[in-house]
């Protein structure tokens, strides 16, 4: 079975401030703090809000000179790591996870340094800019491992349901190899269901086998049975939790299992104050009670991957999730640059790579409000999301458009997703339903109509604990009365949405560039229905009996 040591704790750390990578001799670096892994070092006291160049180190230790990986599972926003002084990686971009081979390291120990840079550089780093309306916190964000690599190895496991009944999932297994056969074996909670000597060709392959789950139940939001498939091949072994279950469309319904579901949830960063895109899992399982306790079936994650612990307790508690490739507001500049495009196709493979499993993934978005709406950017949109359908076949896709009215790329998508604020950007409170109908009036006349459709952002900004007799802008009162709009109007008078999600869950904080800084008080978000510490707002008990009550209704 495969040796896997977890190097996550405190490491050794070194703030080089506004400096050149290539200027940086790892081996000469004066480590000066310690700082956790994970973690965002600039959401620490000390570092709060730098941005730079600094250094992470560690030791590791080989017992034998068999070939090893590192797993980083993601690293904020561009970072070069090093073995004993000689690079052994380089990545951009944070939320998705990569890997360094080591193939004939030296048996001892081994000095890893990682430089991690969080400033901005398009040429470096393209899919994090400084005008997203989100903090980009830096640092070693997730979980770090060595792997011990045996003469076999497993790439990687895909799993994909098959039939429901009999429920049957279909297994692709990558591998590398230096060998030209070897036993593999699959077991289900357990029980081993499939053995064979498989043929393997050299270096590298793929193989797949259809296995028949007899005892599976199937994975439901309100029933969310998982279960555990273990893989091995010769000395290898992988572990995946899936559930069986499948998604598709009819005309405007989207069906999990054959079952229509309306999707009602939150938009949600994966930032807190305190640990930046590192959230602990203390503060994720919090944030699942709190979308359950709100009766949410559904989270999008915006505007980038979500961390796969966060994922894993979504298909626990039966939440259908969003999963989205990084991206805001880009127009053509980016979208007809090929730098741009490439990076965008690199991260999408990586988000595809870690998260397809997860049965409560249903389905993937990209490039968030960005220019779907000017013809010149449309090959952008039928290239990522050609890409995606390629990777995963198995799911919906779709694009969040703050241009429903003239959108472009609708006709691209299986589901139509629109971001709009009404009674906040758009009109008084007053026109919200008036408002929401000229909107689904707009579609129907372009030609939108027969698809699933998905308010994907709506909403108000409230500063937690204003609370004011006026009931005015930014006060907690004006917010909740506008979601009740919002929810009694989509749902109650029209079904014509299947699905909504209101912008956002928590407050987060927010770029500090100027243009934005001055529209976003105390730096900040603050269209959560809690805050950045989870504190409830009037919304939450609003949003709460609204939804309760469209779930008894269903
Ligand atoms: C957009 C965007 C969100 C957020 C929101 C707002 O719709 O997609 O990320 O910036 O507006 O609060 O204005």
């Amino acid at each position: 079975m495969r040796v896997v040591e977890l190097l996550d704790g405190v490491w050794d750390f070194a703030f080089l401030g506004d400096v050149d990578p290539e200027s940086v001799e790892p081996t000469s670096i004066r480590w000066d703090d310690r700082m956790a892994v994970p973690g965002c070092f600039d959401a620490t006291p000390r570092y709060a809000g730098k941005r730079g160049l600094v250094a992470y180190r560690t030791s590791v230790v080989f017992r034998e000179s068999a070939p090893h990986r590192v797993i980083f599972g993601a690293v904020h926003h561009w970072c070069r790591a090093f073995l004993d002084g000689v690079p052994i990686r380089e990545h951009a971009g944070g939320f998705t996870e990569f890997s360094a081979d080591i193939p004939t390291p030296k048996p001892g120990r081994a000095n890893l340094v990682v430089l991690v840079d969080n400033r901005f550089d398009f040429a470096r780093s393209p899919l994090h800019l400084d005008y997203f309306d989100w903090r980009h916190f830096g640092g070693i964000s997730r979980s770090v491992t060595l792997h011990r690599l045996g003469p076999v190895f497993i790439e990687s496991v895909r799993v994909v349901t098959r039939s429901l009944a009999p429920p049957s999932v279909e297994l692709t297994i990558e591998y590398r190899s230096s060998l030209d056969r070897a036993p593999f074996g699959v077991a289900v909670d357990g029980r081993t269901l499939h053995t064979e000597l498989v043929a393997l060709t050299p270096s590298s392959g793929h193989f797949s086998r259809i296995v028949e789950l007899p005892d599976a139940a199937l994975w439901l939001p309100d029933h969310p049975h998982l279960h555990e498939i273990h893989v091995t091949l010769g000395s290898d072994d992988q572990r995946e939790r899936i559930g069986v279950r499948d998604v598709r469309i009819d005309g405007r319904k989207i069906l999990i299992n054959g079952t229509p579901h309306r999707l009602l949830g939150v938009n949600r960063h994966e930032a807190h104050p305190e640990f930046g895109h590192s959230v602990p899992p203390a503060v994720q399982i919090a944030d699942i009670q709190l979308l359950r306790e709100m009766g949410c079936n559904f989270v999008r994650g915006s505007h980038y991957p979500q961390d796969p612990r966060f994922l894993d307790l979504c298909d626990e508690a039966g939440i259908l999730v969003w999963n989205e490739s990084i991206g805001w507001q880009h127009g053509p500049e980016h979208l007809q640059n090929p730098r741009f495009l490439d990076a965008q196709e690199r991260h999408i493979e990586e988000m595809v790579a870690m998260s397809a499993n997860h049965p409560s993934i249903v389905m993937w978005g990209i490039l968030n409000e960005s220019a779907s709406h000017v013809p010149a950017c449309r090959p952008a949109y039928a290239r990522l999301l050609r890409k995606l359908r390629e990777l995963d076949p198995t799911r919906l896709v779709t694009f969040a458009s703050n241009h429903p009215g003239d959108d472009v790329c609708f006709d691209l998508a299986d589901v139509v997703s629109a971001n709009v604020y009404p009674g906040w950007y758009d009109g008084e409170l007053e026109q919200v339903p008036q408002k929401l109908d000229e909107l689904i009036a707009r579609l129907e006349a372009s030609g939108h109509g027969s698809k699933p459709l998905v308010v994907s952002e709506i909403g108000a900004e409230a500063l937690f604990g204003f609370r004011d007799w006026e009931h005015g802008r930014f006060s907690e009162e004006y917010q909740a009365k506008l979601l009740d709009t919002v929810i009694g109007h989509l749902f109650a008078t029209s079904d014509r949405a299947c699905g909504l999600a209101i912008w956002q869950f928590c407050d987060c904080r927010t770029t500090d560039l100027l243009r934005v800084a001055l529209s976003r008080p105390r730096g900040f978000n603050n269209k959560g229905l809690v805050d950045e510490y989870r504190r409830p707002k009037l919304a939450f008990d609003i949003v709460r009996s609204r939804f309760e009550e469209l779930r008894s209704r269903a």
